[in-house]
């Protein structure tokens, strides 16, 4: 397959201000008449073809200014029309089958309705186009169909006409604003909505509705809440106000995704729409709200200012992540939701920029671009841009903000047009902070702080790794955070912001009579890793005392990381251990008891690092043993902490359920407790999420009691799960929660429970969140993936061979976890290989799975 490379860019030979398509819609077959009026690029170069971007399309008709056109041909998937004049007016008939239609991209069916997925080369599977984001175009459509079969036509921007035919009706719908091929959306069906109204800054009213299947409109009311929450912060924090009279949501249960910001008519992973206390954890309620937002909030950053091309996605995508976790921090515990997402950056991020399939935020090159929708583009984008918002400050990060939407509103824009508006608008330097954009992988930055005198040094060093293709990268502009504590006192005298832009150098900060000691990047002011050699008392004292909940999460977790490595490479005398256990212990014994804690945060604090977590900070991992000792530790502490989880569970079980924070925050550590008693003591962990299970009256106690109890043999499971699935049939995104927890749970047979699962009736390979719901939960399980039979790695190569005919884009998904091959120990690291082999081995892989699979033997 063809390599397509960032530095290849040339604007479209033509424009296509305007689009006409009607749609005559059936499930098995759709006609599609599609009428553009295309003109020469005078910016471009003059050729002499227009070439329309095909997938899987056959022409049926073709005219050119209302005379049938026979000067075409194809190439590939593509058509190639010759064009003599300037101006010209293209008709093309296509004939689509939804119904046959099972990688979800294009036009589809789900359930009865149709609905599109476009973004970013799914409009090509509907019409002959140029499906670049750089071409941007007005549509108007026409859409008709079985009334009885498709009682609700939806389209992009405002209905402007209505009227019925027989048995058929249609709609007539117009976008004004000009918009890429990716964000173009229909959709068909049984549908009913719950309505609302938000008035903008300006006093427009906006109809706003969520869609759904009948039945479903009770648990819509926390989405609409959001979209309503998502306008008024947008135009409060960023000032954007919606740009639409209308603005319609629509939930489809078969989804690749998470959801898509098609403009006025985002479509939804029914996942990320539906709630109600009694089906949706407290996790989901928040997913709900910060998916809500993003795609809200793409409506300026992604609608009116787009990509000029797939390499600034993170322009696009970057920037928006940023936007939905401020939002979410705003809307709720944003100590917590910064905690979150860095839990996401390291557990997922990380491990990509080390590993075959690193790239930078704004890749040089690709195969299949739906590869590129990563943590990396998303994720790391998103570090990238809160750093610039860190050095420039709130204020300062706003104008720079103003100046990019006033700049380029209207526009396919670029990761450099972003970075020179802040850079302007912001008034900052950016020239080296550039690099941040293209080079991969994570920086490690060393810190050791001296004292002599009165003086404190800190001296700073940064290692950029290597990566695929980037073999030796220069130094970064790394904002850190610090802060010096005082021992005695127990505070600071100020944060204070050092930006480290050499591969090294030294602060000094006087009036120092004694060590102080290191606070370091605070808040998580930069994406990248710091090697230190902290001792345990100056963890233990940041853990109790900093006043950065960041930070003493930080201690937290390199505390109990700092141990845990130690103990897995065998390196660790028994005074040690038990020196470093009691450490932890009283640290952790703090937390439970501190009263200046919320519950929400106190549960961040009693967490122990991941699994990949702490792979990562491994050279070569060794599965079995990371597992081991954090269990183990788990157990010392469910021992040693015994009173205080107890008291602690008893007063939490007293706060009734609600959805504000201290809630909340007392379901988090309820299940946290049962977790540390399933490792110490089983017998009482049953005793406790048995009674959990059936006492609950919302999903996040039950699902927490039943993960607990899914992980240990005992009559309780077998009845609570069976209970649970009787009770959620024919719920599908309960149900998925059911496959979910057997998939990931602690039992040692989980492998066989995967297996059975497999044959279960309501297990299927054509809905995405089922397969996610059991093989994506089975993957992300360290424990049971790398089962040392290799027996992980023969499932999860099985299913994407199984998959990847059906939906080639959920099944490139699953290659990564066998692509970690390189940090894992020799035995493992061999069977990986073995499967990533026998995938590329097959004949007919789809440009998504061969991509990923070559890149990771690479
Ligand atoms: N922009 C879409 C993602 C499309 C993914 C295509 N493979 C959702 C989002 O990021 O908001
Ligand atoms: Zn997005």
């Amino acid at each position: 397959p063809a390599i397509i490379k960032r530095e290849d860019y040339t604007p479209f030979g033509w424009v296509v201000p305007e689009v006409q398509i009607e749609f005559e819609l059936g499930l098995e077959l759709t006609r599609v008449v599609a009428t553009l009026k295309v003109e020469r690029n005078t910016a471009a170069e003059r050729t002499p073809t227009i070439r329309l971007n095909g997938d899987g399309l056959t022409v049926r008709e073709l005219q050119c200014d209302g005379e049938t056109c026979e000067g075409y041909m194809m190439d590939g998937d593509d058509l190639v029309v010759t064009l003599p004049g300037d101006n010209h007016a293209l008709r093309i008939v296509t004939e689509i089958s939804p119904a046959a239609n099972s990688q979800l991209m294009g036009l589809y069916a789900s359930n009865g309705m149709l609905c599109t997925q476009c973004e970013a080369e799914g409009f090509r599977r509907i019409t002959f186009f140029p499906d670049r984001p750089d071409v941007l175009s007005t549509y108007t459509v026409r859409m008709s169909g079985p009334k009885a079969q498709f009682p609700i036509l939806l389209c992009n921007g405002n209905r402007t006409a209505t009227g019925e035919q027989g048995e058929n009706h249609w709609a007539e719908w117009h976008d004004p604003w000009p918009k890429p091929s990716y964000l173009f959306a229909l959709v068909a069906g049984d549908l009913v909505a719950r309505s609302d109204s938000f008035t903008t800054m300006n006093g427009r009213k906006v109809e706003l509705n969520v869609w759904v299947r009948d039945g479903d409109l009770e648990r819509t009311e926390h989405a609409m809440e959001s979209l309503k929450r998502s306008m008024k912060w947008d135009e409060e924090t960023f000032g954007r106000e919606y740009d639409l009279d209308l603005f319609n949501i629509v939930a489809v249960s078969d989804f690749n995704m998470g959801a898509m910001e098609n403009k006025g008519l985002n479509v939804f992973n029914t996942k990320y729409v539906l709630a109600d206390p009694e089906t949706a954890t407290d996790g989901d309620y928040d997913g709900i709200e910060g998916v809500i937002g993003h795609e809200y909030f793409h409506n300026w950053s992604g609608n009116r200012i787009t990509c000029r091309d797939w390499f600034q996605l993170s322009l696009k995508e970057g920037f928006t992540v940023l936007r939905d976790q401020l939002f979410s921090q705003d809307m709720g515990s944003a100590p917590v939701k910064r905690i979150e997402d860095v839990r996401v950056l390291r557990g997922v991020q990380f491990p990509e920029d080390s590993g075959p399939l690193a790239h930078p935020i704004r890749p040089d090159s690709y195969s299949e671009i739906n590869n590129f929708y990563t943590a990396t583009v998303y994720n790391k984008g998103a570090e990238v841009i809160r750093m610039m918002r860190t050095m420039a400050g709130e204020e300062r990060f706003r104008a720079g903000t103003d100046l990019y939407f006033d700049r380029h509103d209207g526009e396919a824009a670029t990761c450099e047009d972003f970075v020179k508006s802040i850079e302007d608008g912001a008034g900052l330097d950016l020239e080296q902070f550039r690099l941040w954009y293209s080079q991969a992988g994570t920086p490690k930055v060393t810190a050791k702080l001296d004292h002599s005198g009165e003086t404190a040094k800190l001296t700073l060093k940064q290692h950029v790794p290597p990566t695929p293709g980037q073999d030796s990268k220069r130094p970064m502009p790394i904002p850190l955070k610090i802060a010096l504590f005082d021992r005695a006192s127990g505070t600071h005298r100020g944060e204070e912001l050092v930006v480290l832009d050499k591969a090294e150098d030294t602060f000094a900060f006087d009036g120092f009579a004694e060590a102080p000691v290191l606070s370091i990047n605070r808040t998580f002011s930069a994406p990248i890793t710091i090697e230190r050699s902290a001792p345990r008392e100056d963890l233990v004292f940041l853990a109790a005392k900093d006043d950065d909940p960041f930070a003493r999460y930080e201690a937290m977790q390199e505390l109990m990381g700092g141990h845990l490595v130690a103990a897995v490479s065998g390196e660790l005398g028994e005074n040690e251990r038990i020196a470093a256990q009691a450490d932890i212990a009283r640290a952790m014994g703090a937390v439970l008891v501190d009263e200046s804690l919320d519950d929400l945060m106190r549960g961040e604090l009693m967490t122990l690092p991941s699994q990949s977590y702490l792979a990562e900070q491994m050279l070569v991992a060794d599965p079995t043993r990371i597992h081991e000792e954090r269990e183990a530790l788990k157990a010392f502490l469910g021992k040693e902490l015994r009173d205080e989880f107890h008291a602690l569970y008893d007063r939490a079980e007293k706060a009734p359920y609600s959805l504000d924070l201290a809630s909340r925050g007392a379901r988090k550590v309820k299940t946290l407790v049962l977790a540390f008693a399933a490792a110490s003591d089983p017998a009482k962990a049953v005793e406790l999420a048995a009674h959990q299970y059936d006492n609950a009256d919302n999903m996040t106690d039950r699902q927490g009691a039943l993960m607990v109890l899914t992980g240990i043999d005992s009559a309780e499971r077998t009845g609570r799960l069976l209970d649970f699935y009787n009770r959620y049939e024919g719920n599908a995104l309960v149900i998925d929660k059911w496959f979910s927890l057997q998939a990931s749970s602690l039992h040692p047979n989980a492998i066989e429970h995967v297996k059975a699962l497999r044959e279960h009736p309501d297990f299927t390979l054509k809905n995405p969140n089922r397969v996610r719901s059991l093989y994506m939960a089975f993957a992300g399980t360290p424990h049971h993936f790398h089962s040392p039979d290799g027996e992980g790695y023969r499932m999860i190569a099985d299913l994407i061979l199984e998959l990847d005919p059906i939906n080639p884009q959920t099944a490139a998904r699953f290659v990564p976890p066998l692509g970690r091959w390189r940090r894992i120990e020799p035995k493992r690291a061999a069977m990986m290989r073995e499967q990533l082999e026998r995938i590329a081995a097959a004949p007919k892989l789809s440009r998504d799975t061969f991509e990923q699979v070559t890149r990771s033997l690479g």
